[in-house]
């Protein structure tokens, strides 16, 4: 033990006023061993040094100066490219709390192994000490924690993600509670890769992979995971969403949160630029949000949300001048980008991009096709929010913005039409409990197969789902003015296996008739599974979209409609006796009628 508290006697001697806080420190710096210790204090000249540092080892590759300024190119380690969701493990006390939604371990167990891979592991490294802030500093709805690695490319990066350093720590020792998190990218071996959660003692363990979700435990660990678990019991909830403001011509703006699982569109429909006629028209896209958001009930009943984050950390293929300008301006300096491949002329590129020739790929080899995309399919990029030109004003407000209509959406090529209604709120929630969506790059695995997602929340609920779901039920209750809820579908395919949609700025058409429906404006005609555009109502002027699209978006067939519904009905029994009666109710209910 007196071991430890040297760290503090010759590195460090003024820590923090949090005697907790030192403890750990000092207990995590006997466990890893490291050679020194440094407390993030998230300044300019701290960010400066860090940079130096990883240039100088050749961590950080600097990108071109003259077309992107202090930006930086990173490439991960071949095998550490994406979330590892069959390591990532929930350690509840009770098995059942977790749910079959997770991989589960006893804490003892957990702990157990993960501190025989900390052992000594940061010997010859530095440990950082990374207070942070997930959302407003001075919102009652953020919450603070504490990441401890040994990676300086995630100090850098949680520095653009979350308000890390000095300011959080004040609110952390004023507060004296915060989720603990401990990192190391080990030797990033897969075979020595684990990330564990331990709810009940708001604590999280990484070991062995340096990559997004997987060692900023900021984001996925602490935001969703964790702070679901945290949701439940104080009554709000934690979101794989996007926040987005929609203001029409008469300077109304409605905040819209929208639930896709990963690589699905969040950012992009977060970021939306409308349409040239809507744009002449006068309508307005303010971003809040592009991957998490926690909303609670607020005094008027109303759902008020805030983005526990600070910055994007965005998928770069398929970013385009077309498809995503706002990106493409946000990330013009000060950006961090992961695993991308690169131009002769040292720009950053990916597939999608439209402009210039990749001429090294992701692992720096001279490009060849023959070896895949140049860029990874789940490079990304890293940047401060404050740089998206369409970054809303009210993205800071404390209190949060009043959400107005709630979107689940998924990656189905067949089946599930452009959009749809809800009936009501619990009808809402079997529609979020029943998602389904193609997996994608962003976690490892096979790509393209369809699997259940409720609510996008698949790899991110730190529960079990069935309770999740009886969280959301509780939210109707006298009093509430819930937000409509609606589903998307911006992926579905055509025979000639191309997207009927075109998507991206588009998808505002879709987003008017939601808002025409919560302001009581638009019709619609009902279905078993929902409430379909009326006739006419979903404005389609202007586009240009192949002949049979538009009906086919909304083609119903009703034998695969009824093949879904036994799915779903099934997937909820998995769950036994936990799942609310009143969903499996409901969906036997729409599977009667369309027997
Ligand atoms: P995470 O950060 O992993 O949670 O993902 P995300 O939901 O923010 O996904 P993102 O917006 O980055 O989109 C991922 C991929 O989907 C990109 O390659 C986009 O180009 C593509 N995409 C996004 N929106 C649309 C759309 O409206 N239509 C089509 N066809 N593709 C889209
Ligand atoms: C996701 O996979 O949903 C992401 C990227 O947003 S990561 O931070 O790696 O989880
Ligand atoms: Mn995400």
């Amino acid at each position: 033990m007196n071991a430890a508290i040297s760290y503090f006697d010759e590195k460090h001697p003024v820590a923090s006023r949090l005697e907790s806080l030192n403890r750990w420190v000092a207990e995590t710096a006997a466990l890893t061993q490291p050679d020194s210790i440094h407390w993030c204090d998230g300044s300019e000249e701290e960010n400066a040094a860090l940079l130096r540092l990883m240039q100088d080892d050749g961590t950080l590759l600097p990108l071109n100066p003259d077309t992107h300024p202090d930006s930086w190119l990173y490439r991960s380690d071949p095998s550490d490219v994406a979330r590892v969701e069959h390591l990532t493990f929930v350690c509840s006390r009770d098995r059942d709390d977790a749910g079959p939604n997770n991989h589960w371990m006893s804490p003892a167990e957990g702990h157990r192994r993960m501190d025989a891979l900390f052992a000594g592991c940061m010997r010859g490294r530095t440990l950082y000490v990374i207070p942070y802030c997930m959302g407003p500093i001075d919102s009652p709805l953020a919450r603070c924690g504490v990441e401890i690695t040994d990676s300086p490319y995630v100090v850098a990066n949680m520095r653009l993600m979350t308000r890390m350093g000095a300011s959080a720590l004040a609110r952390i020792e004023k507060e004296g509670v915060f989720v603990k998190g401990l990192h190391s990218t080990g030797e990033l071996d897969p075979d020595r890769r684990f990330i564990m959660h331990f709810p009940e003692e708001l604590s999280i363990k990484s070991y062995g992979s340096g990559y997004g979700g997987n060692a900023l435990l900021g984001k996925k660990c602490h935001a969703l995971r964790i702070a679901s678990w945290q949701a439940r019991q104080e009554g709000w909830l934690a979101e794989h969403m996007l926040i987005v403001g929609i203001e029409n011509p008469r300077g109304e703006i409605h905040y819209i949160a929208a639930a896709f699982p990963s690589a699905c569109g969040k950012t992009n429909l977060a970021m939306l630029i409308p349409p040239e006629s809507y744009r002449q028209a006068g309508w307005k896209v303010w971003t809040v949000g592009d991957d998490i958001c926690w909303m609670r009930p607020g005094e008027d009943g109303r759902l008020y949300a805030i983005n526990p984050e600070a910055g994007f950390f965005g998928v770069a293929p398929g970013t385009s001048e077309k498809s995503n300008p706002n990106a493409l301006a946000t990330i013009g300096h000060d950006t961090i980008f992961t695993n991308v491949a690169v131009t002769a002329d040292n720009q950053p590129w990916w597939e999608g991009l439209e402009a210039g020739q990749p001429s090294k790929d992701w692992q720096g080899r001279d490009f060849d096709p023959a070896n895949g995309p140049a860029a990874h399919p789940n490079s990304r990029f890293t940047v401060s929010a404050r740089q998206c030109p369409s970054y809303s004003a009210r993205a800071e407000d404390p209190q949060g913005v009043p959400i107005s209509a709630i979107v689940f959406g998924g990656r189905r090529a067949s089946l599930v039409p452009l959009v749809f209604e809800a009936r009501d709120w619990t009808h809402g929630v079997l529609v979020g409990a029943s998602m389904g969506s193609e997996t994608t790059a962003a976690a490892t695995g096979d790509v393209g197969v369809m699997r259940r997602d409720p609510m996008a929340m698949k790899p991110f609920c730190g529960y079990n789902f069935a309770d999740y779901f009886a969280h959301w039920l509780s939210f109707d209750r006298p009093g509430a003015k819930l937000p409509k809820v609606f589903h998307v579908n911006w992926f579905r395919k055509g025979e000639d296996g191309r997207f009927l949609w075109p998507g991206f700025g588009e998808n505002l058409r879709v987003l008017e008739w939601m808002i025409e429906r919560v302001e009581g404006r638009a019709g619609a005609v009902e279905l078993p599974v929902g409430l379909l555009p009326e006739n006419g109502e979903l404005r389609l002027q202007g586009l240009d979209l192949a002949d049979g699209s538009a009906e086919a978006l909304f083609d119903f067939d009703l034998a695969g409609w009824k093949a879904e519904f036994e799915q779903v009905g099934a997937y909820l029994q998995e769950y036994g006796s936990r799942m609310p009666p009143i969903l499996l109710s409901e969906a036997n209910e729409i599977l009667k009628t369309l027997r």
